[in-house]
């Protein structure tokens, strides 16, 4: 099944699969859309369009929030399936043979196909207001959080490009709301859309992208490398390329089949005090200077709708987003540390707190090594802990990764104190940016690593499994228990898979 091709379509698909609930009642996307959406997103609960926002746009929300609408919005069966076929692509090898060169060919042409393309008009440019026109305070903004220091749109796809080589950036930066024209942009130090700020000279033109197809919307938050386009990425996992239309008043192309775009620049150096925001870690962040979004124009569909998404103490809807990027990047990562056979980031981790990474161990030192290389990886650096397990052992049942950890763990030799980049958001190191990082060798070891050796584990032999298995129903005990069966509450589902 193809991808939705934009917000109202996914909007139909969901309502098709009952997966959303539309909300005629008034409410107030000041707290009590968050009170709202807190309890469904917690109860793995529907999509919600509410319909009445005290504004003439409806807001949709919770698009996201359980595995199920993730597999919908990309169009598979599981989120490991979007990883394959990402990996099928980057681990091409020249074809032998003619039935490989034609799957080769094919693999090219889903390449050639993700690029972005120009057409003259889209909808998302049905209605354009310039100037005095526009006025923020006329979209159903959500104030999130009692401490939060105004208004937040929480989900936008922020478009820039490299001062110096034109490469297009898409990231997902929230804005908070200032007045009817300008927002501050929340780009943190590590993020590729403040480093094309750095270069700007003068000013830096911006274009945000409100009311996505949501695979388009997902890729906003994928951690690319800087020069790598994040809307070929959505052309790529569509298997259709993101139609772009020249802006209206900035240098930028803006996704055709947006809801709602925002263009407008920042100027260098004009910064404004951003926050407090009720963030994904569970606690407010705290004022700091971010630069300044003057919107020059703002251009919509007709009856546009506005996508919103609230984040906080985990988990909430964005764990989805995360628990994508988890899955969809493993290929990637296996790339460059072929030892790695799964990797779990824990939604109560706030995702960079906690990395559980499984390997193939075949030297002394493996473990330290795969440490070093989450690291030295893209995002993945950030992470401020890392604990590291054997191939076998399932890195997303916690309470096997806490098994081996209790049972395998020499504190003294198996745990490593390290230092290095933090994420920005991260309020427990002593300095913002920078500071202690934990690695956890939970791995088997043995004489050659300073270990004694190493016991067996306890099995018990095929025999007598098939034995009990084949007499099962003679003992009079029942069905047969299910291993998992009384642990799999929704929430519980959500943060152990
Ligand atoms: C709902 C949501 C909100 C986010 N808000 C921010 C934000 O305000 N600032 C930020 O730097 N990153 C934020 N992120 C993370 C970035 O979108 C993510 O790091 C992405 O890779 C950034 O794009 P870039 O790699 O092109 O910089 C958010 C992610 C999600 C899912
Ligand atoms: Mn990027």
């Amino acid at each position: 099944m193809a991808p939705p091709g934009d917000l109202r379509d996914w909007i139909a698909l969901l309502e098709r699969e009952g997966e959303l609930r539309r909300v005629s009642a008034e409410v107030d996307p000041h707290l009590e859309v968050t009170e709202i959406v807190d309890r469904v997103v917690k109860a793995g609960g529907p999509a919600l369009l509410f319909e009445h926002t005290k504004s003439e746009h409806p807001l949709l929300i919770n698009q996201f929030g359980t595995e199920r609408r993730m597999c919908l919005a990309f169009g598979v069966d599981s989120l490991d399936d979007v990883g394959r076929r990402l990996g099928d692509v980057l681990e091409m090898q020249p074809p032998q043979g003619l039935a490989e060169k034609v799957r080769g060919l094919k693999k090219l042409k889903s390449i050639a196909d993700s690029q972005p393309k120009s057409v003259r008009s889209g909808p998302s440019q049905e209605v354009v207001l310039t100037g005095d026109e526009v006025d923020l305070r006329r979209l159903p903004v959500q104030t999130c959080w009692p401490g939060d220091a105004g208004p937040f749109i929480t989900l936008p796809a922020v478009i820039t490009k490299d001062p110096r080589t034109g490469a297009r950036n898409v990231g997902m930066y929230r804005l908070q709301v200032l007045d009817e024209r300008t927002t501050a942009m929340h780009w943190q130090i590590h993020k590729d859309g403040r480093a094309d700020y750095l270069l700007a000279d003068g000013k830096l033109e911006v274009a945000v992208a409100l009311g996505l197809d949501p695979v388009t919307a997902y890729a906003a938050s994928a951690p690319l490398p800087k020069h790598v386009d994040e809307f070929m990425l959505a052309g790529f996992l569509r298997g259709e390329p993101v139609e772009l239309v020249r802006g209206k008043t900035v240098d930028l192309d803006v996704p055709a089949n947006a809801e709602i775009v925002l263009e407008g620049y920042l100027a260098k150096d004009e910064l404004t005090e951003e926050g407090p925001f009720g963030d994904h870690t569970g606690y407010y962040t705290p004022p700091e200077p971010f630069p300044v979004f003057h919107v020059t124009a703002m251009t919509m569909r007709r009856e546009a709708i506005y996508p919103s998404i609230v984040v906080g103490k985990p988990p909430q809807e964005d764990a989805w987003l995360g628990k994508a990027t988890e899955r969809i990047f493993l290929p990637a990562i296996r790339m460059s540390v072929p030892e790695i056979v799964d990797y779990d980031l824990p939604v109560a981790g706030a995702f960079h707190n906690c990395c559980i990474v499984s390997i193939r161990k075949s030297f002394p030192g493996h473990a330290q090594k795969v440490m070093h290389a989450i690291w030295g990886l893209g995002m993945l650096s950030l992470t401020k802990s890392v604990v590291v397990v054997d191939e076998w052992v399932n890195v997303h049942d916690y309470e096997e990764v806490f098994f081996r950890v209790g049972a395998n763990v020499d504190p003294k030799r198996d745990v490593l104190i390290s230092e290095g980049p933090l994420d920005h958001l991260d309020h427990a190191p002593t300095l913002q940016f920078y500071g202690g990082k934990l690695g956890i060798d939970a791995t088997h070891k043995g004489p050659a690593e300073g270990a004694r050796e190493w016991p067996p584990e306890i099995e018990m032999s095929d025999e007598i499994r098939r034995r009990v298995d084949e007499r099962w129903a003679e003992y009079g005990l029942g069905a047969a228990p299910d291993p998992n069966g009384s642990r799999q509450g929704a929430l519980r589902q959500l943060l152990r898979r």
